[in-house]
């Protein structure tokens, strides 16, 4: 049975948290497309933990963790995530993690590339603007990846006495491909291949054929949980393109991440911000650039858990969500962070999109329309009152009830879940 997370915004709606909630009844969490610049934090007994590129499964003492050939690996930033959450005692860790020998390696010159393609555009686009990358390599690496000229964990973790000179020749030629295209920037190339080489030997107790694991675990019955990254408005193909990460986020990234076959599927749980979020550049229409905006991200503490930056609030936007369920197919959503908006007297929700005083009927697939779209709003009553210690979901406020009456009425999928406060038990479930 496998039941799959993603996100149905532009990310950091909390899916981590909703993933840490369900993990408890899996046997196997697995990640599926992007890579670090995916982040999320889940606080357990008190103690915070930041997940960028590792499967938040590793919170629960029984449960596999696999990093599918989907995801892109920054392999000394893996480490580094993996010594950081067993210093804070998840000693077991280790043991319980798995990375696909299909699985793309995110180099140092990837993130060095997004950096400059950053500039690059920042100085070239008619408006100064670049797409506000986190820039952990993450474009390059599926640049390549699709060019076929990347690099995959099994090349460098592979016993054939070849495979280290193969490595090597494979690397420089790409590398030097970068140096074509971007200038010969300063590189220390034989520093990587050393860290690289080492790698050869600490990385093998984790690479595993990720197809058979997948399919071994689907055979035996085993539960398995997929961990979307990002979300739907990043999406490569459903996304705001070209502000978007360079990965099949929505439910398509699952197939082709993991190996899995569409059948296997049962459940896919949309998670969704009772308001909505966005990091980096690229159009959002119920962005609101005022009192209302600053207060959202203040009280909702809006900050990039990768990057640290600011992230720009705005109201919920039901245009986008119905948008959403038709790629992914929610069978349910999590609606999360309801508690941010206690203190709003009124709470406006974005239900429609019109251009030239004319209703679209569809999600425009150009920004230059999307940039210039008038946002309507229907506006509902807030409930004035703090939610974060209600423990039963009938126990809400009549307006609070009617807010998420209001979304599943809208989007025609049921809210199984409500998030009152950033605590593992912060949940209301509805039964
Ligand atoms: P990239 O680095 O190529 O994937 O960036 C492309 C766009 O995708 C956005 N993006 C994100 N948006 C929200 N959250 C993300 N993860 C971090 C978090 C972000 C952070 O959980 O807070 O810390 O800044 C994430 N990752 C990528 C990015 O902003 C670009 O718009
Ligand atoms: P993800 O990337 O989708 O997993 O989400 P992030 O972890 O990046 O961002 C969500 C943030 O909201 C985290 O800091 C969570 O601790 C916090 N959070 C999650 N659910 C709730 C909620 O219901 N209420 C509040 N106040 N915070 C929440
Ligand atoms: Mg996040």
């Amino acid at each position: 049975m496998v039941n799959v997370v993603l996100g149905a915004q532009w990310g950091d709606e909390g899916k981590g948290k909703l993933v840490d909630l369900l993990v408890g009844h899996y046997d196997i969490v697995a990640r599926c497309a992007g890579g670090n610049n995916a982040g999320h934090t889940i606080v357990v007994d008190g103690v915070k933990y930041d997940f960028h590129m590792l499967p938040s499964g590793l919170v629960n003492p029984n449960c596999l963790n696999l990093i599918g050939n989907g995801v892109v690996m920054h392999i000394p930033s893996f480490f580094q995530e993996l010594e950081n959450i067993e210093s804070k005692g998840m000693t077991t860790a280790r043991e319980r993690l798995f990375i696909s020998s299909r699985a793309h390696i995110v180099f140092g010159f990837h993130q060095r590339t997004d950096k400059l393609r950053e500039l690059e555009l920042a100085g070239r686009s008619k408006d100064g603007k670049n797409i506000g990358t986190t820039g952990k390599g993450i474009g390059p690496t599926y640049s390549t990846k699709a060019s076929r000229s990347g690099l995959r964990i099994h090349h460098l973790v592979n016993d054939d006495p070849n495979s280290w000179e193969e490595f090597k020749t494979k690397y420089m030629r790409l590398l030097e491909t970068r140096w074509a295209r971007y200038g010969h920037f300063d590189y220390d190339y034989e520093g990587e291949l050393a860290a690289m080489k080492q790698y050869r030997e600490t990385l093998k107790p984790f690479v595993v054929d990720s197809v058979f694991f997948i399919h071994d675990a689907i055979r035996q019955g085993k539960k398995i949980l997929v961990e979307g990254a990002n979300a739907l408005m990043l999406d490569i193909d459903f996304g705001t393109y070209p502000y978007v990460t360079s990965s099949s986020t929505a439910i398509g990234g699952v197939l082709t991440g993991l190996g899995i076959p569409p059948r296997a599927i049962e459940n896919v749980y949309g998670v969704v911000k009772a308001y909505t979020t966005r990091v980096g550049e690229g159009p959002f229409p119920a962005e609101q650039l005022n009192e209302q905006g600053e207060k959202l991200q203040q009280i909702g503490a809006e900050y990039g858990v990768t990057t640290g930056r600011k992230r720009r609030c705005g109201w919920l936007d039901l245009v986008i969500m119905k948008y959403s369920t038709w790629i992914n197919g929610y069978t349910s959503l999590n609606v999360t962070k309801l508690d941010v908006l206690d203190t709003f007297d009124e709470i406006p929700v974005a239900v429609g999109y019109t251009l030239n005083g004319k209703k679209l009927d569809l999600f425009p697939e150009d920004l230059n329309t999307l940039g210039k779209v008038d946002v309507e709003y229907v506006t509902l009553p807030g409930w004035k009152q703090d939610i974060t210690s209600i423990k039963s979901y009938n126990d809400l406020p009549e307006n609070a009830k009617k807010y998420l009456q209001f979304i599943e009425d809208f989007v025609g999928v049921p809210v199984e879940w409500v998030g009152t406060g950033p605590a593992r038990d912060s949940m209301l479930h509805r039964d």
